[in-house]
């Protein structure tokens, strides 16, 4: 590491709260798949934000999107109507084959609007007594970090010392329709899940699954929440993770790619029985649904209808899976996970820990993200080139010495 890289490091680390622990590289510039550091190092970035740059960095059309919107209004607050607000509403709720949209900024923002949502509904809807109304969520989900989000992780680092806790959330294991059948009960009101736990180490649940969950809250009058915050809108080479197992939710949580890499948008979508709960000053935010949120989501959604972006997921992760297939047996890799452009990796702890792979790679120009000891976590912008996707694994494997 240079002195002056060493230096931007030691400065974050003296000036900000050290609640993350970056790999020790300093971005200044982005294109497409590449990252460019403060000393002209390139890197592949194979993370893309946790699926929020899912069309890249600097990517045109978001851009020029944003530009045009930048010179026009850029925030007008819910107190009045702006002309990109209804447009988005519209096309959001279309694009999900839903009625109504709820627009917030961050992910954690737009879970805590499902959690409101369910529970309002749980009260004004389904009758259920006042202050009782349950959600079941699942075991090592990750759906944000607010302190009610956190109240109903099974993190400890996420969890521990933010206390006291959120009530009225039921845990039940990831993957197990027996056990979510039997934490049911006439006060539950929503069923909460990633489907696909990302953090979990990119956890594809069994078959049947997802489709088990919707048959099961449909019975019994329970909102079947998707949090596709991270899995949605292409990354698992179709729109939505839950159109796998042919499955609608009732309500979508989004967020990430729905900004572009460019600004924070997320909504809740679903049918106007469930979002049609809310009323004037019932629940807000000063930039949720802003304009420039709007333009770039508008364009974000423009693409995603052409399908391509979806497909290029499923053909270069099919790819993908092939070519982590091969490592594993081979004394490497322990098992692979994940849809699409998007592996969890468990690396055989013999050849070091998440964090020790993810800094070699970073040495020889891969950016990816560690999880749980020895899984790391490979997500790369869909519109990465399969020469630079099949480099990347090459580093994979000089790294594994595979
Ligand atoms: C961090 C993980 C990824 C999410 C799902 C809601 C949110 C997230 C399914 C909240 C956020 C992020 C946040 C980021 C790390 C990251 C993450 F490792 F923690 F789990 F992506 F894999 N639902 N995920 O994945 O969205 O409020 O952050 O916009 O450092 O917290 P947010």
């Amino acid at each position: 590491m240079s002195s002056t890289t060493e230096k931007a490091i030691a400065s974050a680390e003296a000036h900000s709260a050290h609640n993350y622990h970056p790999l020790p590289v300093v971005v200044a510039t982005a294109e497409g798949a590449w990252m460019t550091d403060i000393e002209g190092r390139r890197y592949l970035d194979m993370l893309a934000g946790y699926s929020a740059l899912n069309f890249g960095h600097g990517n045109r059309r978001l851009i020029d999107a944003a530009k045009a919107q930048l010179e026009r209004v850029t925030l007008t607050s819910r107190a009045f109507h702006h002309d990109r607000f209804a447009e988005f509403c519209e096309q959001l709720a279309d694009f999900c084959g839903m009625e109504m949209v709820l627009p917030m900024n961050t992910g954690a923002e737009a879970v805590e609007t499902a959690v409101k949502t369910a529970r309002k509904w749980g009260y004004r809807v389904k009758g259920v007594p006042d202050g009782t109304a349950k959600i079941i969520v699942a075991a090592d989900n990750f759906h944000g970090r607010t302190t009610t989000i956190v109240s109903f992780s099974t993190d400890p680092e996420a969890r521990a010392d933010y206390g006291p806790y959120t009530p009225g959330f039921e845990i039940v294991p990831y993957g197990d329709l027996a056990a979510l059948r039997d934490a049911m009960t006439d006060n539950t009101v929503a069923v909460l899940l990633e489907p696909i736990q990302g953090e979990a180490g990119v956890l594809v649940p069994p078959p049947g699954y997802l489709a088990g969950v919707r048959e099961l809250t449909r019975q019994r009058n329970v909102l079947f929440i998707a949090d596709e915050i991270q899995s949605g809108l292409g990354r698992t080479g179709r729109t939505f993770a839950c159109e796998h197992e042919g499955v609608v939710p009732d309500m979508y949580v989004l967020g990430k790619a729905l900004g572009g890499g460019v600004v924070p948008v997320s909504a809740v979508v679903s049918g106007a029985a469930v979002l049609g709960v809310h009323r004037p000053g019932e629940h807000g935010s000063t930039f949720g649904g802003n304009p420039l949120a709007c333009a770039v989501a508008l364009e974000v959604l423009a693409m995603l209808r052409t399908g391509e972006y979806q497909q290029r997921a499923a053909e270069l992760g099919e790819h993908l899976h092939q070519e982590l297939g091969l490592l594993v047996g081979g004394g490497a890799v322990e098992a692979v996970r994940g849809r699409g452009l998007w592996a969890g990796v468990d690396i055989n702890p013999s050849k070091g820990t998440g964090r020790e792979i993810s800094e070699r790679l970073m040495q020889r120009g891969v950016l990816v993200k560690d999880t749980h000891g020895s899984t790391i976590r490979i997500a790369p912008p869909l519109v990465i080139s399969k020469e630079d996707l099949d480099w990347g694994l090459a580093q994979l494997r000089e790294v594994l010495g595979a």
